[in-house]
């Protein structure tokens, strides 16, 4: 998506501010907010000195949707502090451990993940993070509107785990059976097959350092942070719900790319 300098930079400085709300998220996005972010963004710029953002720098995008448009399933207060802090500070960490390293400035962050052993804890943990959580607003949307498994993807979720409930229940499985945080993710393998696994904090099946690799079609994460304010302790009770805003159109048009490569 290309944005007008000002609005991109205004956007940058207002999440940079910690100001980021509903009003400023997409579609819902009016004069008034307009007009908000780009006093924000003069403000942010003279307090910080800075002119624009290096173009190499990543920045943390819009969700595609309301901050409420997940609910019942996922309530607007968690989307907002989930997306505009946590994420924020992913894509904040990822940037600061960029600053030492101009030799990635400009690589694909897939790139940066795949030789991530070598690399400072914190291309790990901020990097896996920034593109975790761009991946999940992705894989979701309003409940009832995601629609179902193209034809090829429910084909190879029949093949790989018998339906598409068993598959459910497996990456379920997986989500609740990780200890602490992390990730549940339902992957094209290095065999070409489907498979369900999960990965711990901010790791992600595109590392180096993933004990499964391969294309994710799928995540869910299963940090408390992600689901506390409305499911507090009962993280099975999330897992199960989040079927409900799963975007298949998503997940099969990933199925489709990750087969003919
Ligand atoms: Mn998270």
């Amino acid at each position: 998506m290309t944005r007008p300098p000002s609005l991109r930079t205004a956007l940058i400085a207002l999440t940079g501010a910690g100001l980021f709300t509903a009003a400023a998220c997409g579609e819902t996005e009016g004069p008034a907010a307009n007009s908000a972010s780009a006093g924000a963004a003069a403000e942010t710029a003279a307090n910080a000195g800075e002119e624009q953002a290096a173009d190499w720098r990543f920045t943390l995008a819009p969700l595609p949707y309301a901050y409420d448009a997940l609910e019942p399933v996922i309530d607007a207060e968690t989307m907002e502090i989930h997306h505009g802090r946590h994420h924020q500070a992913y894509v904040n960490g990822l940037n600061g451990a960029l600053e030492a390293r101009p030799d990635l400035q400009g690589v694909a962050l897939e790139d940066i993940l795949a030789q991530v052993s070598g690399l400072p804890a914190a291309f790990r943990n901020h990097g896996g993070g920034h593109w975790n959580h761009d991946f999940f607003w992705n894989s979701m949307t309003a409940p009832g509107t995601g629609g179902e498994p193209s034809e090829a993807l429910a084909g190879a979720i029949d093949e790989a785990f018998g339906s598409l409930d068993a598959m459910k229940e497996a990456f379920n499985r997986a989500g609740g059976g990780q200890f602490g945080s992390g990730w549940a993710w339902l992957i094209v393998n290095e065999a070409g097959a489907l498979q369900v696994t999960a990965t711990p904090n901010q790791d992600n099946p595109l590392m180096d350092v993933a004990g499964v690799r391969g294309t994710p079609i799928l995540g869910n994460d299963v940090w408390e942070h992600a689901y506390y304010l409305n499911y507090r302790n009962r993280r099975g009770d999330y897992l199960a719900a989040w079927w409900d805003v799963v975007d298949w159109s998503a997940a099969s048009e990933r199925y489709s790319a990750a087969v003919e490569n």
